[in-house]
């Protein structure tokens, strides 16, 4: 891996995958995306790992796709590129994603983490889609999930005036979970994680599943789609352990079955 750093069990249970483009603001290329995506797939694989955080450094979660590296492509060229496999990773990894964000998170760097199930941001970060003043437009969720996420009129004023929010306009539009101090934010990101990692993996899977299908379909399939994954929870030990634990006063032993 050239340009992502991958600690498996930073803390027990929880991977960190940070980008690692620093000079580039992490600036996202194509290789980056790859190692990227398979990363997610080899953590997604591991029942050791139960929490994910992606995260960059104290300047920048990431500017955006590499925007040298994409400006001569044609249209057939950026079809034909092997890219929407990482897209599609993302969505499909079954362990809850934290993106950890302090500076600049731009473009596809805030279409990541919007990809991602929560955001943890330092004071420091700015959330943006300003492909618009580079000719383009958002290509990778920015139109659908910035819109889902803080509402019409101030998504199409992002998108349209490809403007950065500060980290507490974001966490007032509800599009992030946490804004803290500098310092603190990759610190947070792992409490957040820890806290989750307690529960059982097979409840937490099902769980994201529900939440995200609720965010992609319409209210009747997604009420559907909860109702069957609650049943399916109680096929599980973990459910009749978790139950048990909670009458007997005791910390669950949670095995993944
Ligand atoms: N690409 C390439 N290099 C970048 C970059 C980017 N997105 N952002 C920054 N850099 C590089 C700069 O060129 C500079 O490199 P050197 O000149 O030193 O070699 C270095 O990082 C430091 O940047 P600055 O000197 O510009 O730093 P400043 O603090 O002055 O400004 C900035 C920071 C973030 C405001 C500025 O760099 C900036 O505006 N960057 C571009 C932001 C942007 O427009 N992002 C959107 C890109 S388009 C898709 C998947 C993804 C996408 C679309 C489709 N599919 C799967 C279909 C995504 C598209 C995009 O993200």
């Amino acid at each position: 891996m050239e340009f992502i750093l991958v600690t498996e069990q930073h803390e027990p249970h929880v991977a960190l995958i940070q980008l690692n483009r620093p000079k580039e603001l992490n600036a996202l290329n194509l290789q980056l995306m790859l190692e990227l995506r398979d990363a997610l797939a080899q953590l997604d694989r591991n029942p050791a790992v139960k929490v994910i955080i992606i995260t960059g450094n104290a300047q920048a979660f990431a500017a955006g796709a590499d925007i040298k590296q994409m400006s001569d492509k044609s249209a057939i060229d950026m079809l034909t590129i092997d890219q929407f496999t990482t897209w599609d990773q993302i969505r499909k990894t079954k362990k809850p994603i934290i993106a950890a964000v302090s500076g600049f998170a731009l473009g596809g760097g805030c279409e990541l983490a919007m990809t991602c199930d929560m955001i943890i941001a330092s004071e420091t970060a700015k959330f943006g889609q300003p492909e618009i003043k580079i000719g383009v437009m958002p290509g990778a969720g920015g139109t659908q999930r910035l819109t889902k996420a803080i509402g019409k009129a101030k998504a199409m004023e992002l998108v349209l005036t490809g403007r950065f929010i500060s980290a507490d306009e974001a966490l007032s539009y509800k599009l992030i979970n946490k804004v803290v101090p500098v310092e603190m934010y990759l610190f947070e990101a792992f409490t957040l994680a820890k806290e989750i990692a307690q529960m059982s993996p097979i409840a937490i899977q099902l769980a994201k599943e529900a939440v995200n299908r609720s965010f992609e379909t319409h209210l009747d399939e997604g009420l559907q789609f909860e109702r069957k994954n609650f049943y399916l929870t109680f096929a599980s030990q973990d459910q009749k352990e978790g139950m048990q634990a909670f009458i007997e006063k005791r910390k669950p032993n949670y095995l993944g079955k």
